[in-house]
């Protein structure tokens, strides 16, 4: 009989060899006709499935939310300052990216394992904060660098309102805003932030939305999937910095020397 050469590599996402694009089984047709949206169309590339629309919703609200933070931010200064060095578009892009890790941007996934486990042993938010004090570890998706009590990030206090209306449940955001009530009683600025608001929303839609199983719910996170919610988000002020800086024909950056304490040793002469 026939025997099928072994594949290099096996993809389940999308198909371009028949007369329509597919995404995870969908006709690129039927995505339009549905009117699915961006949100939709990430849920078929991503989760391999349709969501019901207040997820979808949500997804667009993710990227809506973060994408850009002004200029000041890690990533949007690397963007800046590669672009102002001449370079590409995506040059300038990925050195934006580049610094979107566990302190920038970066936390969802930790954020959501972290919170999510501490919730599922049972731990109350005290116990939670304290346990991560005694480890000496900062707890992902808490604290701002200029955002806190007294100046508080709309970002979150919009995508809070907006779960609190849509979502069936939301008991890891409930969660998380009892942890903040902790931490915020020691500092003003640790506050839940706008990764560890993503992220603990983000939980509670793939558990309780009835699209995943608790395996699946559980493997989307461990696998990555939520950091690339800032990352697709935050790639449209990326690339939106780097056409500022074409357009103001901005010339090449150096860092004034006053603002640089160089604290070097003495060389020692023989
Ligand atoms: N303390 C975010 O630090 C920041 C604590 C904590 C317990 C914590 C810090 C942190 C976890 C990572 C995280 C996402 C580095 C942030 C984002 C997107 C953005 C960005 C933008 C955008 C801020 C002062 C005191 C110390 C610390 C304690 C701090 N964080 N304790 N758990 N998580 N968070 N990242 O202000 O006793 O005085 O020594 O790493 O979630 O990236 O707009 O800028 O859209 O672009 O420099 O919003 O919180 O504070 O490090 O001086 O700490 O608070 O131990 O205690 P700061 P530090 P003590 S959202």
């Amino acid at each position: 009989g026939m025997i099928r050469k072994p594949a290099a590599f096996i993809s389940t996402i999308s198909d371009e060899r028949g007369s329509e694009l597919m995404y995870s089984g969908v006709k690129i047709s039927e995505v339009f006709e549905s009117g699915m949206g961006i949100g939709g169309v990430l849920s078929l590339l991503w989760f391999k499935r349709r969501l019901p629309a207040y997820c979808t919703k949500f997804i667009e609200m993710a990227l809506m939310l973060t994408a850009d933070h002004g200029p000041a931010v890690s990533g949007a200064m690397n963007t800046i300052i590669t672009s102002r060095a001449g370079k590409d578009l995506v040059s300038s892009l990925v050195s934006g990216l580049l610094t979107i890790g566990d302190r920038f941007g970066g936390a969802l996934d930790d954020a959501a394992k972290t919170f999510s486990q501490a919730k599922d042993r049972g731990l109350t938010p005290r116990e939670f904060v304290d346990e991560m004090r005694r480890g000496n570890k900062l707890i992902p998706g808490i604290g701002h660098k200029v955002k806190s009590v007294t100046n508080p990030d709309f970002r979150v206090q919009v995508l809070v309102e907006h779960v609190r209306k849509e979502f069936p449940a939301h008991s890891m955001l409930d969660y998380a805003l009892a942890v903040q009530a902790v931490t915020t009683a020691k500092k003003d600025s640790l506050i839940l932030n706008v990764d560890g608001a993503l992220a603990v929303c983000f939980v509670d839609l793939l558990r309780d939305s009835g699209a995943f199983t608790r395996e699946e719910a559980d493997e989307a996170i461990q696998i990555g999937t939520l950091n690339g919610l800032f990352v697709i988000g935050r790639s449209i002020g990326f690339v939106g910095h780097h056409l500022d800086q074409k357009r103001l024909k901005a010339p090449l950056y150096r860092h004034p020397a006053d603002d640089i304490f160089v604290d070097m040793p003495m060389r020692v002469l023989a």
